[in-house]
């Protein structure tokens, strides 16, 4: 039985990627629903309503354990989608936690989208983690679209970063949390554009171990040791950003969904 990701989009390929190097004799299916990328901008309903959509695509197709790889799912619609399905559902949050642990100049960023930001489980998240420190948010208006694009170097993405950083550098963060999927594919962007001293951080590599142990918590974990069988599933004609992001040779399925 495989392990079912989605993402509103190519984004949570970061997240299939830790998954893969973590649980390489898992098979895997991941299901970018780019047609309806950004759900960022989306309302809760709307982001509930698709979640729960591709959730039971992934579960159709006999998956064991779904991971919502994508924050503003997760944020919005996992209370729900856990209700509705029985089998062991992962989410994503950004990484507030550790950030504001650590932080050394109590002040960390946060890059997000408007949906995660909007989102009462992050207002409870960073409600804990908030006192004394400075909380920059950042809504990365512009960001997804120009990732499912393939438009990661572009100037136009620079700016954006730019734009965005600006005020968290104004207020000296040392920490940069990035609460979306997507992301993690601008970090060799980020590292130019921002001072030495700030780390960048994301919640990708935490989600691969939460993942592993409740597969071997519940005894799901695939007890062959040949390759996992990974498909993914993608519904628009652009086939070539998550080939990219992806790398190498995979298979890579259109979908009409
Ligand atoms: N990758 C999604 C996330 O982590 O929130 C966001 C994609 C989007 O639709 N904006």
């Amino acid at each position: 039985q495989p392990i079912g990701l989605f993402d509103s989009g190519v984004g949570g390929t970061s997240i299939w990627k830790e998954i893969h190097s973590l649980l390489p004799h898992e098979n895997t299916i991941y299901l970018a629903d780019s047609k309806h990328a950004p759900y960022g901008s989306k309302s809760k309903e709307n982001i509930i309503e698709l979640s729960i959509k591709n959730t039971q695509y992934l579960v159709d197709r006999g998956c064991k354990i779904i991971v919502v790889a994508c924050n503003t799912a997760t944020t919005n619609a996992i209370s729900i989608l856990r209700d509705r399905f029985s089998i062991p559902i992962i989410g994503i949050e950004p990484a507030i936690k550790p950030a504001a642990l650590k932080t050394k100049t109590k002040a960390i960023g946060i890059l997000a989208t408007q949906g995660t930001l909007s989102s009462t489980l992050f207002h409870q998240t960073t409600d804990l983690y908030s006192d004394g420190i400075e909380i920059v948010e950042r809504v990365g208006e512009g960001l997804v679209p120009l990732i499912e694009e393939g438009k990661i170097n572009s100037e136009e993405m620079t700016s954006l970063l730019k734009l965005y950083t600006k005020p968290m550098l104004d207020s000296n963060i040392d920490y940069l949390v990035l609460g979306c999927t997507h992301y993690p594919y601008l970090i060799p962007q980020l590292i130019k554009l921002l001072p030495t001293n700030i780390n960048i951080i994301d919640s990708g590599a935490a989600v691969a171990r939460h993942t592993k142990a409740i597969l071997e918590e519940k005894q799901l974990i695939n007890p062959k040791k040949t390759k996992g069988v990974n498909t993914f599933y993608i519904n628009t004609k652009n086939k070539q950003t998550i080939a990219t992001l992806l790398g190498g040779d995979h298979d890579i399925k259109y979908l009409d969904f």
